[in-house]
């Protein structure tokens, strides 16, 4: 467990309130700070360990004062203690419901519980109702050693059923070392597929119609040639799990399998790590902005790339991980050190 668990667990109460209120420049600048703490790998006794980490302005020292100090935070006790803040959490977990139709339930129509929302589903979008039905379920963590069973299966029913050759791993959380994850998150490739082919986007489609067919997969939220989002689970005595599924052609697995691997954030810092050396990053792969000097040394420290939204110039084929880390300039890190 990380020394300063305290600290992060306090602020990661509030930077989710942040999120479900819908004002992701706090949730940000939150999750920023807990990035930092978590990495910093000895115990925080006095601030002025943290004081001078980037990301970490005046007002986060002031609260990790405040822990340090009393052992909790006002603020935290505050949100957690607020029904009204509890509610829009509870609401915007759920699949379909966002910030501002949470906001709208739990004002204007006064529902505070998941009852109080089935009470009065004919106020949600068909998505929302859908989520709704697994709420309870899906509001449960995945433990670990589940998700490595979901896999096994999934490995043995793909197998056996669709073709021996697909592969198939689990990202998110998950392959970060999480104990539990929200959701499953899987991706599916193919060694012989291609993105210039094109014609192998059809298996996802077959696995899904599979993995329907024998029960595991048991409602649909949507689902593309490359992307599957819905509800699955292993046996009747376990809760239904979310299960998304992405397809990617082998030549763009890396860089997909990096993108699914997350965190968010840390998907973020590199993004903007590998525009200082002139590539465009993304889920699809790695692109040489176009008129751009590509680097094979350290930008001068403040160096701006090209501007975010430059046009997409060629693109890179790597075939691993670490390829892409070498290309932005970064040294590798591994899946549990990009932040839980
Ligand atoms: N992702 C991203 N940006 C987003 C959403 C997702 O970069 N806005 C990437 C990084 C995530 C991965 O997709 O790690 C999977 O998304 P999840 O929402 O499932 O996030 P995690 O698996 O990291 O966490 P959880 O345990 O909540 O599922
Ligand atoms: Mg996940």
């Amino acid at each position: 467990m990380n020394p300063n668990h305290r600290i992060i667990d306090t602020l990661t109460h509030i930077a989710d309130s942040y999120r479900s209120q819908g004002v992701p420049y706090k949730y940000k600048a939150y999750r920023t700070a807990i990035d930092a703490i978590r990495s910093l790998g000895t115990q925080i006794t006095d601030v002025s360990q943290i004081s001078s980490l980037p990301g970490i302005g005046k007002a986060m020292v002031d609260k990790v004062r405040e822990i340090l100090a009393t052992g909790a935070l006002q603020q935290e006790k505050d949100v957690m203690s607020d029904p009204i803040t509890q509610a829009i959490q509870t609401f915007t977990s759920i699949h379909g419901i966002g910030p501002v139709l949470a906001k709208k339930l739990v004002h204007e129509n006064a529902l505070r519980t998941i009852d109080d929302l089935e009470a009065s589903s004919h106020l949600l979008p068909p998505q929302a109702r859908l989520g709704l039905k697994y709420a309870k379920d899906t509001a449960l963590r995945v433990p670990y050693d589940e998700i490595e069973d979901h896999l096994t299966y999934l490995k043995k029913v793909v197998a056996k059923l669709v073709d021996p050759m697909l592969q198939i791993c689990v990202c998110g959380s998950h392959r970060r070392g999480g104990a539990t994850s929200g959701d499953i998150d899987v991706l599916i490739t193919h060694p012989s597929s291609s993105s210039d082919s094109g014609s192998e986007y059809v298996f996802l489609h077959v696995i899904v119609g599979v993995l329907r067919d024998v029960g595991y997969i048991i409602d649909v939220l949507a689902e593309g040639t490359s992307k599957f989002m819905g509800y699955s689970r292993l046996n009747p005595s376990l809760p239904v799990r979310r299960l998304d599924m992405r397809w990617m052609p082998y030549d763009v697995f890396f860089p997909a399998l990096l993108y699914f691997t997350g965190s968010d954030m840390f998907n973020i810092t590199m993004r903007v790590e590998a525009l200082r050396r002139g590539y465009s990053l993304n889920e699809y792969g790695l692109y040489e902005i176009p008129g751009y000097e590509h680097l094979h040394h350290a930008p001068a420290k403040g160096a701006e790339g090209p501007p975010a939204g430059a046009a997409k110039g060629k693109r890179v084929f790597v075939d691993s991980e670490k390829a892409i880390f070498d290309l932005v300039g970064m040294t590798y890190v591994q899946p549990p050190q990009r932040s839980k």
